[in-house]
C-alpha cells in the first residue's frame, strides 16, 4: 500500500496488537470517581455526561465551583491532540516557537488531506508522496523530534484512525480539525481547534474554552429499512441549521441511541461540526465496547467497564431531560425518513419522499453524475459493507450502474478488510473506483475530468459539507449529501429523485426490478485485520533530530512575529469586503489546490478571500481598491493597503468562518494587515483563532447595522484604548456624502484574550515569556 514510504532510520512500526498510551488512560480512569465527586459536590444535581468529562478535565483538577454554561471561560487539561497534515503545518511551526523539548501530551500528525484523488489509490498515492516529499519530511522529522507518533500517507484520515486507536470513552481530545468530534462516537469530549490552541496544550498549558451550553437528543425506537445513522444528523442539521448547535454540546441518549453501532454514532458526531455544535457525544455502552474489542483495545473496555456508571449520564437526566439540558429534541427512530441535504449547505434536509417536488420546485439538475461514498464521515466497515451489499443487488439484478462511483476508505485497517472480505471485488463490477485512504474529493483533492468547464451538475456524496467549489472547484456542481447507502442507490439509478423506497428500475433486459434495503455487518465477523497500518512511532530521544525549512521553500516558511498593538485607535480604516451571505472558511481560504501553501503563510495568503462575495457589485474577489477607485482582486487589494498603511477591516454576515477549523483563514488576513473583522456573527473555532492570532473579531450589536456599511466609508475606533471584557466599542462610520453615524460593536473578549490582541497575538505572549 506504502508506494513510497517515507522512512525515518531507527523507527519502529506499531503492530494492531499494542494499545496506544494506556498508561494515560489508566490514570484518566483511576481519578475519574473522586472527580465526579467533586462536580457533584460544586453542582449539587444529577450530571449529565457531558458535564461528568469537562469535569473530569478541568485543570485546576477537583472541581471548586460550579460554571455557569455558556458563560464562564474554564481552563481544561485534554487527554491528547491530533492533527492532520493540512493543519498540523502551522500548529508545529508555532510549537516549534514554543521551546519545547516534547509534547506534553500524547499527540500525532495524520497525512491524510493531500492526497489528490485521480486514478486510483496506488498511483495517487505515489505521486502525491514525491509531489508532497518536503512537506511530509518536515512533519515526519518535527513529530520524531518532539515525540509526536506519525501516520504516514496512506494510513488513513485522521477522525477514522483516532477512532480504531485512540478514541476513548470519558476521554477528551482537541484536534486540529472540526471534524475531530468523530470520537464522539466512541463517548468522548473532543473538539476541533486551530492550531495555537493545540499548540497551548501540546507545550503543557491549560486549555481555555466557554463552558459550552448542553443540547440532549433523545432517540427512541430503531433504524429499520434504508435508514442509517447519517440520517438522524442529515435530519439534525435540518431542524438546528449550521448555527444552532453554535457554543453547545449535544448529548444523545435514550433507547435509540444504545441501538446505534459504534461507528454510526461517530458519523453523527461527525457532521455535529456542520450544526456548529462544540462536539457531541453518547454514553458508553454495549457497542462501544464491542468495537474496542474489535479493534483490539480489550484492555481499554475492561477497564472502561470498571466505572461503566461514570461514562454516561446519570439516569435521573435520561429520564427528565427538560430539567437537564438546555434544549432537548426527541427523534423516533421507528419513524425516520432518508434524508438528502443540498445543494450548497448541509442543513437544507430533503426527505428521500420529497425530493421529486424539491427538485423540480428549485431546477435542480436531477441526473446524478458521480456518487462519492467514505471520507472521515462514513466509511466504517458497516458503511462499506451495507453499499456493498447495494451494488451486489445491482449486479445480481443486471442493473448497470448510471453514474460514475467511487469510494475513499477511512483507513488502511478498513480497506484492507473489506478487500479481503470481498467488498472491493463487487464495487470494481460495478465499474467503480477506489481512491486512497485520504480526504479526496471531500476537500477538493479531486482531478475530476471536465470540472473547469464548469458546468450546472449534480453529485451525490456521504460526506459532510457540501459548500460551493468544495469538492470539485466548480462552483455550479450541486452537491448533495446523503448516507452510503442512499448514495449508492441514486449513484445505480442517476437520478436525484429516485426513491428506492417505492421506485423500481429497469435493468439490462429491459425489465423492472427493484432494490431491496441494504444489509451489512455492523463489525467484520473475521475481525479486523492490516498488514501495515502506517503508523511511525517518534525516537525516544529525539534532540538530536534536525528539523530543517529551507529559505527558498515555497511550501514552507518560518512564521514571523505578528506587530503588536501600538496603542491608539485604529483610524480612517477602508472596507476591504463586506462579504453577503454564506463565508465559510472554505469561501476565507479555500482548501483543493491551495493546500499546496498550507506552510506558507505568504503563499496561501494569494487565497485570502476570493470565494467571498462582495455585497456591493454580488460578484467573487472583485473589491473597489479606495487607493484608486478600480476593482481588484481581494489579496492583490490588500496588499495595496497594506504597502499604504492603510488599515481595513472585512465585513461579515451571520455564522462567519462556518466549516473548517483552518486557523489559516485568521492568520492570512493577519498577515496581509487587516485590523478587524465585524461581523453579524461568528463560528465558534473562526472566532477564536481571530483572537488567538491578534485580530479584532467584532460583532455588529444590532444586526441591521449591517446595511449601514457603504462602500467608501471609512471606519474610525472610538474607545479601543479602553478596550475590556464585556464592554462595547463604538465605530465612527464616515460616509463619502459628508455624513456619519455611529454603530456599537461588541465583542467576546476575556482579560486574557485582550492581552494577546494587544500583544499582537498569543503566541507573541508566549515568545516573551520564554526570554
Ligand atoms: C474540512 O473538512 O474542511 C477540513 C479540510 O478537514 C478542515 C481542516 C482544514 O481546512 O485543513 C476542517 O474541517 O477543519
Ligand atoms: Fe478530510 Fe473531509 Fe473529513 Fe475534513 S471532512 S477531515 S476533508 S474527509
Amino acid at each position: 500500500m506504502f508506494a513510497n514510504p517515507i522512512v525515518i532510520s531507527g523507527l519502529k512500526i506499531l503492530t494492531m496488537s499494542q494499545v496506544f498510551d494506556l498508561e494515560m488512560i489508566k490514570e484518566v480512569y483511576r481519578r475519574f470517581p473522586e472527580r465526579i465527586a467533586a462536580a457533584r459536590a460544586v453542582t449539587n444535581k444529577p450530571l449529565t455526561l457531558a458535564e461528568k468529562i469537562l469535569y473530569t478535565h478541568l485543570w485546576e483538577g477537583n472541581a471548586t465551583a460550579a460554571h455557569e454554561r455558556g458563560k464562564s471561560y474554564v481552563d481544561f487539561a485534554p487527554d491528547r491532540v491530533a492533527m492532520q497534515d493540512a493543519t498540523a503545518q502551522m500548529a508545529l511551526l508555532q510549537f516549534m516557537q514554543a521551546g519545547r523539548k516534547k509534547v506534553a501530551v500524547p499527540s500525532t500528525v495524520h497525512c491524510d488531506h493531500l492526497i489528490q484523488a485521480k486514478v486510483e489509490s496506488k498511483s495517487d498515492l505515489s505521486e502525491a508522496v514525491n509531489k508532497n516529499s518536503e512537506v511530509y519530511n518536515f512533519l515526519s522529522s518535527v513529530s520524531n523530534k518532539y515525540g509526536i507518533g506519525f501516520w504516514k500517507p496512506g494510513a488513513g484520515i485522521i477522525h477514522q484512525v483516532v477512532l480504531e486507536n485512540y478514541a476513548f470513552p470519558g476521554g477528551m481530545m482537541i484536534g486540529t480539525d472540526s471534524h475531530t468530534v468523530n470520537a464522539g462516537g466512541l463517548g468522548m469530549i473532543a473538539i476541533g481547534v486551530g492550531g495555537a490552541d493545540a499548540m497551548d496544550v501540546m507545550a503543557g498549558m491549560a486549555w481555555e474554552l466557554k463552558f459550552p451550553k448542553l443540547i440532549g437528543i433523545k432517540l427512541t425506537g430503531k433504524l429499520n429499512g434504508w435508514c442509517s445513522a447519517k440520517d438522524v444528523i442529515l435530519k439534525v442539521a435540518g431542524i438546528l441549521t449550521v448555527k444552532g448547535g453554535t457554543g453547545c454540546i449535544v448529548e444523545y441518549f435514550g433507547e435509540g441511541a444504545e441501538s446505534l453501532s459504534c461507528t454510526g454514532k461517530g458519523t453523527i458526531c461527525n457532521m455535529g461540526a456542520e450544526i456548529g455544535a462544540t462536539t457531541s457525544t453518547f454514553g458508553y455502552d454495549d457497542s462501544m465496547e464491542r468495537y474496542l474489542r474489535s479493534t483490539g483495545r480489550t484492555e481499554v473496555a475492561d477497564l472502561a467497564n470498571g466505572i461503566r456508571e461514570h461514562l454516561t449520564g446519570d439516569v435521573e437526566v435520561y429520564a427528565n431531560p427538560e430539567q437537564y439540558f438546555d434544549q432537548v429534541i426527541e427523534i423516533n427512530l421507528d419513524e425516520l425518513e432518508p434524508y438528502i441535504n443540498g445543494p450548497f449547505t448541509p442543513d437544507l434536509a430533503t426527505p428521500i419522499s420529497q425530493m421529486k417536488e424539491a427538485a423540480a420546485k428549485n431546477d435542480w439538475p436531477t441526473k446524478v453524475e458521480v456518487g462519492l461514498i467514505g471520507s472521515c464521515t462514513n466509511s466504517s466497515y458497516e458503511d462499506i459493507s451495507r453499499s456493498a451489499n447495494l451494488a451486489k443487488q445491482a449486479n445480481e439484478l443486471s442493473i448497470k450502474a448510471k453514474a460514475e462511483f467511487s469510494i475513499t476508505p477511512g483507513s488502511e485497517l478498513v480497506r484492507y478488510t473489506i478487500e479481503r472480505d470481498g467488498f472491493t471485488a463487487i464495487f470494481d463490477q460495478m465499474g467503480a473506483k477506489v481512491f486512497a485512504n485520504a480526504c479526496g474529493p471531500c476537500i477538493g483533492m479531486w482531478a475530476r475530468v471536465g470540472a473547469e468547464k464548469k458546468e450546472r451538475n449534480t453529485i451525490v456524496h456521504s460526506f459532510n459539507r457540501n459548500f460551493s467549489a468544495r469538492q470539485d472547484g466548480n462552483p455550479n456542481t450541486l452537491a448533495f449529501v446523503a448516507s452510503p447507502e442512499l448514495t449508492t442507490a441514486l449513484a445505480i439509478a442517476g437520478d436525484l429523485t429516485f426513491n428506492p423506497l417505492t421506485d423500481t428500475l429497469i435493468n439490462e433486459k429491459g425489465e423492472q426490478v427493484k432494490l431491496m434495503p441494504p444489509a451489512g455487518d455492523e463489525l467484520p465477523s473475521k475481525g479486523f485485520a492490516v498488514e501495515d497500518a502506517g503508523y511511525q512511532a517518534p525516537a525516544e530521544d529525539g534532540s538530536g533530530v534536525q528539523v530543517s525549512v529551507s529559505e527558498t521553500s515555497d511550501r514552507l516558511q518560518l512564521l514571523n512575529a505578528f506587530p503588536e498593538w501600538n496603542g491608539s485607535n485604529i483610524e480612517n480604516a477602508r472596507v476591504l469586503i463586506k462579504a453577503k451571505g454564506k463565508c465559510t472558511t472554505d469561501h476565507i481560504s479555500m482548501a483543493g489546490k491551495w493546500l499546496t501553501f498550507r506552510g506558507h503563510l505568504d503563499n496561501i495568503a494569494n487565497n485570502t478571500l476570493i470565494g467571498a462575495t462582495n455585497f456591493f457589485n454580488g460578484e467573487q474577489n472583485k473589491v473597489k481598491n479606495q487607493l484608486t477607485g478600480e476593482y481588484g482582486e481581494v489579496p492583490a487589494v490588500q496588499r495595496a493597503y497594506k504597502a499604504a498603511g492603510v488599515p481595513t477591516i472585512v465585513v461579515g454576515d451571520t455564522n462567519y468562518g462556518e466549516g473548517s477549523s483552518r486557523e489559516h483563514a485568521a492568520m492570512q488576513p493577519r498577515h496581509l494587515g487587516v485590523r478587524a473583522i465585524l461581523v453579524k456573527s461568528f463560528a465558534r473555532i473562526h472566532e477564536t483563532n481571530l483572537k488567538k492570532q491578534g485580530m479584532l473579531a467584532l460583532t455588529f450589536i444590532n444586526e441591521a447595522d449591517y446595511d449601514k456599511i457603504r462602500e467608501n466609508d471609512q471606519i474610525d475606533f472610538i474607545d479601543l484604548t479602553s478596550f475590556a471584557p464585556e464592554k462595547p466599542l463604538t465605530l465612527n462610520l464616515k460616509h463619502d456624502d459628508g455624513t456619519s453615524e455611529t454603530i456599537q460593536v461588541g465583542h467576546t473578549y476575556n482579560a486574557q484574550q485582550i492581552e494577546w490582541f494587544k500583544a499582537g497575538g498569543a503566541l507573541n505572549l508566549i515568545r516573551k515569556n520564554l526570554n
